[in-house]
């Protein structure tokens, strides 16, 4: 009763009438192929039936009753290729799949199947899905593709069993240093992820320490290989994070130089070792020259020759490098104006584009920075047009509460995925890129850093399971709408109670811009505690080589980021966005602080000046936060109490959190600048 099974939790359907017509068809499953995969899906099956329509199905080969499901693959049986239309077959790709219900004169069945075993267990989870949400699958004929072919997680575990920006307990991997017995958690772990349509992994923190470099050595592999065979069973392919310097670490050699042939083949033989244990090993998840990691710089060589070194070794075994564009001087002077953190990606990875070999794909930040509540898309999508890329978000709240603040991040998400680059003209969107339409990539995705542990519930806040949900939804299709998705999680997790799923939706759909509201304002990020950030402290990254920065003083705020008198940072973008951002009447409001220094007293569009803004946010942000607690004590008695108590409580303590920051970032503000609140409320001062 704690959430563990989060959107596959298949409580009894509410509906009887829609009971006895489902079950017309699950009592009988028709079963054509026998490959692990199909073998899943109808398992997966007969869990979800049971559960919901309490009757264990028939599982037959041939069809003996005159209603029944079928599961196969295309091309296998006549059953389901006659049921399969010509159109219908060519609308469906590499893992989509169709569902559709059959009527002949004494038959009247649903046809779940793909054109392979994956797009099968795809489509059973979308049946069962349907069936949960207690939809009307008469005359159903459904088909559907994933837009992004990578749908990845990225999980920041290390071998000791922390998990780097992990909120919800420890690593459900590792412990001690070895991988867990706990294979039931890990297989779970892997249904979830697999009925979301999620298709990789990456095992490990990309921060890659002595324990995790060794990850790829005859002391972890066979473990590993256990791990894989798992999230094998469910689609899902898994990576390794490597250690740049792992030549050196555990090979035994006196250099990682990509250009030397010693540390070539060292990497060709270590990838054949993989690939014996791991036959459909991913590939490598490389951060290289950043934040004190190993990489190419120290031998006078670029990322490209890093990259493309690794992606050599790889070639043979259909892997990939995964190589991460988070690159920026930590180390740098506050004091120079124009050194902007926000630029760096794009300045050491534009000069390169072009020169990564055709299975080495950049991974980049969705902003400039680091996962702020709000930033502008980074400009190196569609500023690279020649590199295959991903998009990297977080899905765990690092800077967004830390899953004790409620902040379900699909809208962010669906604005960086619908954002217009202008890069090919208008339409030109970061996800279309992303999947490879735009520049003709061979590959092409979204990883996500999870955000699970093992706490019971996997994420902590039980609520914050929305955004892995959400997450797996988005980058299957990222057309479904935020409200769409919100739905989704809220029937499936607790109920098609209509108050329950209209409060929580709402409490979802509200929640980031009420976080945004009561904690850094209109983009300017990073007024957080340093190192763990979480909390207010509005300097602390003030004056700090970090290179993250707001530069408030008693007159204004923000940083000038335009290229006729700031950072030249707007520079990066392809004209339309660049002369949007540059101009301050055209700025969208929300990142105003990020392109722009203003004083206090400018007027905003709706009339307020900048400090009175920040003021009615932060008041109302705590208001509104108040409401979130009064929403879900209304739905009390409507979802599972030992969830109502938790929830209850993180809602509690976030209005307390919401409080400090209010008061923090308003006193701060009215030290600066003695202009008191227009409505009287209080400041501390
Ligand atoms: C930052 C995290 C840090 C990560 C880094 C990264 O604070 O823990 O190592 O990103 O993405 O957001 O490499």
């Amino acid at each position: 009763d704690n959430g563990y099974y989060c959107w596959l939790e298949y409580g009894k359907l509410e509906d009887v009438e829609l009971k006895n017509i489902y079950r017309k068809w699950c009592a009988n499953i028709v079963k054509f192929g026998d490959t692990p995969l199909i073998k899943c899906a109808v398992k997966e099956l007969i869990i979800g039936i049971e559960n919901m329509l309490g009757i264990s199905p028939e599982i037959v080969s041939i069809p003996i009753e005159p209603s029944f499901i079928t599961v196969g693959t295309l091309g296998q049986n006549p059953i389901i290729d006659k049921a399969v239309g010509e159109n219908e077959r060519k609308d469906i790709m590499e893992d989509g799949f169709l569902i559709k219900n059959i009527k002949t004169e004494d038959k009247d069945y649903i046809v779940v199947t793909g054109i392979n075993d994956k797009g099968v267990l795809y489509g059973v989870f979308v049946l069962l899905r349907l069936l949960r949400m207690q939809k009307d699958i008469r005359d159903i004929r459904k088909i559907e593709n994933p837009y992004f072919q990578m749908r990845m997680l990225n999980h920041w575990d290390n071998m000791d069993g922390s998990i780097e920006r992990g909120y919800a307990g420890n690593s459900i991997f590792y412990k001690d240093n070895k991988f867990t017995d706990d294979t039931a958690r890990v297989r779970d772990y892997a249904r979830l992820l697999g009925s979301i349509g999620i298709n990789g992994i990456v095992i490990n923190n990309v921060n890659v320490h002595k324990y995790e470099t060794r990850l790829i050595t005859k002391e972890y592999l066979p473990d590993a290989k256990k791990l894989a065979e798992i999230f094998r069973e469910y689609g899902i392919r898994i990576y390794f994070s490597i250690n740049f310097a792992s030549p050196i670490e555990i090979g035994g050699l006196d250099t990682a130089d990509p250009l030397d042939e010693k540390v070539k083949k060292w990497w060709c033989d270590k990838a054949g070792e993989i690939y014996s244990y791991i036959p459909d090993f991913g590939g490598f998840l490389v951060k290289a020259d950043s934040e004190f990691r190993p990489g190419p710089f120290t031998y006078n060589r670029n990322h490209a020759d890093g990259a493309n070194m690794l992606a050599a070794a790889l070639k043979p075994f259909g892997g990939v490098v995964i190589w991460r564009c988070f690159v920026y001087n930590c180390m740098q002077d506050w004091r120079d104006y124009k050194t902007d953190r926000a630029k760096a990606a794009y300045d050491n990875f534009k000069p390169l584009d072009g020169m990564f070999d055709d299975n080495v794909i950049l991974q980049i930040k969705n902003g400039p920075m680091d996962f702020q509540v709000r930033e502008p898309v980074s400009p190196l999508f569609g500023g690279l047009k020649k590199t295959n890329v991903n998009l990297e978000v977080q899905i765990t709240q690092e800077y967004t509460g830390q899953q004790k603040h409620l902040c379900y991040l699909i809208p962010m998400w669906k604005e960086v995925l619908d954002f217009d680059t202008y890069a090919r003209g208008k339409g030109t969107t970061v996800k279309k890129i992303v999947r490879g339409s735009v520049f003709n990539n061979k590959y092409g995705g979204v990883a996500g850093v999870a955000n699970v542990g093992d706490d019971d519930n996997w994420t902590g806040l039980q609520l914050a399971q929305s955004n892995l949900y959400g997450y797996g939804r988005l980058v299957w299709n990222p057309d479904l709408t935020s409200e769409e998705i919100a739905e989704e999680w809220v029937r499936l997790t607790f109920s098609n109670d209509k108050e329950v799923v209209d409060t929580v939706s709402d409490m979802l759909l509200k929640s980031w811009h009420i976080y945004e509201s009561y904690t850094s304002p209109l983009g300017i990020g990073w007024m957080v505690n340093p190192h763990h950030h979480y909390g207010p402290n509005v300097d602390g990254y003030e004056y700090d080589k970090w290179g993250t920065y707001h530069r408030a003083d008693y007159k204004a705020i923000g940083v000038d980021r335009t290229v006729k008198s700031g950072t030249g940072y707007t520079g990066q973008y392809h004209k339309e966005v660049r002369d949007m951002y540059e101009n301050i009447d055209t700025c969208p409001q929300e990142l105003l602080l990020f392109f722009h220094r203003i004083p206090y007293t400018y007027k905003l569009k709706s009339g307020e000046t900048l400090i009175q803004y920040i003021y009615n946010t932060h008041f109302d942000g705590v208001e509104q936060a108040i409401k979130l607690k009064e929403q879900w004590q209304s739905i009390k008695g409507k979802v599972k109490n030992e969830i109502y108590e938790h929830v209850l409580h993180r809602l509690e303590g976030q209005i307390e959190h919401a409080k400090e920051w209010r008061d923090v970032i308003n006193t701060y503000f009215y030290r600066k600048t003695g202009i008191g609140d227009e409505l009287g409320r209080k400041i501390y001062d």
